[in-house]
């Protein structure tokens, strides 16, 4: 299929390069110029890659950042013609992408909200599980692209579902985090080697997935970022702001957000939401790592 691809960030890079990789057609677009990916063409604006495309996939940071490239002066809008189908993989505000499907269906433009999960590794490895809302026929139509970039596809009901689904999926990731970076800060200030905890908890009913991912990478004192902590901090916002709009409390994620609030006046932006541990780690008076990075 021809694909034009708009962000080309930690995520959207091996996206491309994976449908590249799958025989498609692809036309790639970042804000930054000089980001390349092998096999596709460069596109000189989000309209000159969408004029050379059936379907348009989005993977930029936030709300603001799709609005700019659909709607700016030489955004994806101009060239958008009927029959296309516009993809999001960035995890945006619900709202927001409902009004956003309303503007484009004025085209005669589909729309699928289709947020990801698996992180860095899941773009990489082409493991990545796609949060879809949007019709079931404009589904089908490019799950030859979804199946060239993930292992899964959920469906989670119609238009901004998948946005929904994303942020209840991140409150969970956010707050399974928080709870292993306490555990750990707690255990090493009481003397437990955090690699036996580790060890322990893999071997229990506390394992978790977030834990398998996140594990290796804080013991190493790794905070690179597979996501950014403020992309976290991001989606945390977003959470918030939905559930203040559904009158739904969350007063877990709210004490979340007051750690990510430090950790941003701290400086720890650009570095993984892993990193939150660091601040764990100054308040107690330690480091956790193994005995080799302490
Ligand atoms: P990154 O690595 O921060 O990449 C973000 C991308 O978004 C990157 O291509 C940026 O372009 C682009 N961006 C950011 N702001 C804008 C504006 N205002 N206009 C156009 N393009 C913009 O994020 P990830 O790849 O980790 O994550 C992407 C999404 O998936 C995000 O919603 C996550 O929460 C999930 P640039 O780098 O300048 O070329």
């Amino acid at each position: 299929m021809r694909v034009a691809f708009l962000g080309l960030g930690i995520m959207g890079r091996p996206m491309a390069a994976n449908l590249v990789k799958a025989g498609h057609e692809v036309t790639a677009w970042s804000r930054t110029p000089g980001k390349l990916v092998e096999g596709a063409r460069v596109a000189a604006s989000p309209a000159e890659a969408a004029g050379a495309a059936d379907v348009v996939w989005i993977c930029v940071s936030d709300t603001a950042a799709v609005d700019s490239v659909l709607f700016e002066t030489n955004g994806a809008e101009s060239a958008l013609r009927e029959g296309m189908i516009v993809v999001d993989s960035s995890t945006i505000s619900p709202a927001r992408t409902l009004a956003i499907v309303a503007r484009l269906a004025e085209r005669g433009v589909e729309h699928i909200d289709a947020p990801v999960t698996g992180s860095k590794i899941g773009a990489e490895s082409a493991q990545l599980i796609f949060i879809a809302g949007g019709e079931e026929a404009a589904i089908a139509r490019v799950q030859p692209l979804f199946q060239a970039m993930g292992k899964l596809v959920k469906h989670m009901g119609g238009h901004a579902m998948g946005q929904a689904a994303k942020l209840a999926m991140n409150l969970q990731i956010a707050m399974i985090y928080e709870g292993f970076a306490e555990a750990l800060a707690l255990a090493t200030k009481l003397g437990v080697a955090p690699e036996k905890l580790v060890d322990l908890i893999q071997s229990s009913m506390v394992r978790s997935g977030v834990i398998d991912y996140k594990a290796p990478f804080v013991l190493k004192r790794d905070y690179s970022p597979n996501f950014p902590l403020r992309l976290m901090h991001k989606d945390i916002h977003l959470t918030l702001d939905a559930a203040r709009e559904a009158r739904v409390k969350l007063p877990g994620l709210e004490t979340v957000e007051e750690i990510y609030e430090v950790a941003h006046d701290e400086g720890h932006d650009d570095l993984d939401y892993a990193a939150t541990l660091m601040l764990l780690e100054k308040w107690a008076g330690i480091e956790v790592g193994t005995a080799a990075t302490r």
